[in-house]
């Protein structure tokens, strides 16, 4: 390969719920795009994250989780996520160096043996166990499936990761710069803003809340005259009892995620910002295949 070869492709990132790939691609791209918590299937929209080098360019889709559907919206994601892998030039599969081998993983497993694109196994968050634990862990998975690279790395403390970079800059084909060098999303900060209500949600709700819960963003106007942006809001659980534990005693628990949201938006925005939230009830949204476009899951 010559110095000056440009490469670029598509490299999307799989695994279990809650195994890091939102840090990852956090921390390859250096700026909070996807969002993190500490509760599984937060991402559920494919957020495009944009690596631009010296050597090349790669275009990062942190997929919805594959696992095994029990509703519409699971059909749906499942479904997104095998296409995507189809349409990549490279799958990372994430594991969780402290957790060993599940139904999750297999499911997964099963689904990359129906695809052609080449699999790196990536074993995250070596900074919490032992190195001599990891080789028999990689065994079990390599005895499953035969990957192009194993890289093990901690996406949280940047272990391994600039050698992670580099292994899928040489896997990815000579191609263009697709996206200027300064962008590192192509989704509309509407995204991105509804998807920080609901991570405050998430982090500040119990089990009974976050699977049903989805968040529109209405408005977002820059007032003429000032640096400040208002943005108007729409919280929508399934039932009544969720809305009154989302709002809580006089109205604190959404206060406390209104305000914890807007602080997080104006670093992001680098605007003040005045935040109108609202909490209301859909019933049953989930299964509601028709509402899905409505919420922003697009086909
Ligand atoms: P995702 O569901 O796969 O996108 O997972 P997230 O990126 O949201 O991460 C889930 C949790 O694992 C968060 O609390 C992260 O801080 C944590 N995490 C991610 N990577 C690492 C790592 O390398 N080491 C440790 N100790 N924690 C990590
Ligand atoms: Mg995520
Ligand atoms: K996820």
């Amino acid at each position: 390969m010559s110095k000056d070869t440009y490469k670029s492709g598509f490299v999307a990132l799989i695994g279990r719920p809650n195994v890091g790939k939102s840090t990852l691609m956090n921390y390859v791209i250096g700026q909070k795009v996807a969002i993190m918590s500490d509760k599984p299937q937060t991402t559920r929209n494919q957020i495009r994250g944009v690596y631009t080098g010296e050597q090349g360019q790669v275009i990062f889709l942190d997929t919805p989780g594959i696992h095994k559907p029990h509703s519409k919206l699971g059909e749906w994601l499942v479904k997104t996520a095998q296409d995507a892998l189809e349409e990549v030039d490279l799958v990372l599969f994430l594991i969780d160096a402290e957790e060993g081998i599940g139904p999750g993983d297999r499911f997964i497993i099963q689904q990359l043996k129906k695809i052609q694109t080449p699999v790196f196994l990536v074993v995250n968050k070596i900074d919490q166990v032992h190195p001599d634990a990891l080789l028999p862990l990689i065994d079990q998975y390599r005895a499953l499936y035969s990957f192009k690279e194993v890289v093990p790395i901690s996406a949280l403390q940047g272990n391994n990761t600039s050698t992670l970079l580099q292994l899928i800059l040489n896997e990815l084909p000579e191609g263009p710069q697709y996206y200027p060098a300064d962008q590192v999303t192509d989704h509309p900060e509407y995204f991105i803003v509804g998807e920080l209500i609901r991570e405050k949600v998430l982090q500040l709700t119990r089990e009974e809340i976050p699977h049903s819960v989805a968040v529109v963003v209405e408005e977002m106007k820059k007032r003429e005259d000032r640096d400040l942006i208002d943005i108007r809001a729409t919280i929508f659980t399934e039932r009544t009892s969720q809305k009154g534990i989302l709002i809580g005693k006089k109205g604190a628990l959404l206060k406390e995620v209104g305000q914890r949201a807007r602080e997080e938006m104006e670093r992001l925005l680098g605007s003040k910002i005045f935040l109108d939230l609202w909490v209301k009830v859909k019933k049953d949204w989930r299964n509601e295949a028709m509402m899905l476009k409505q919420f922003g899951y697009r086909d």
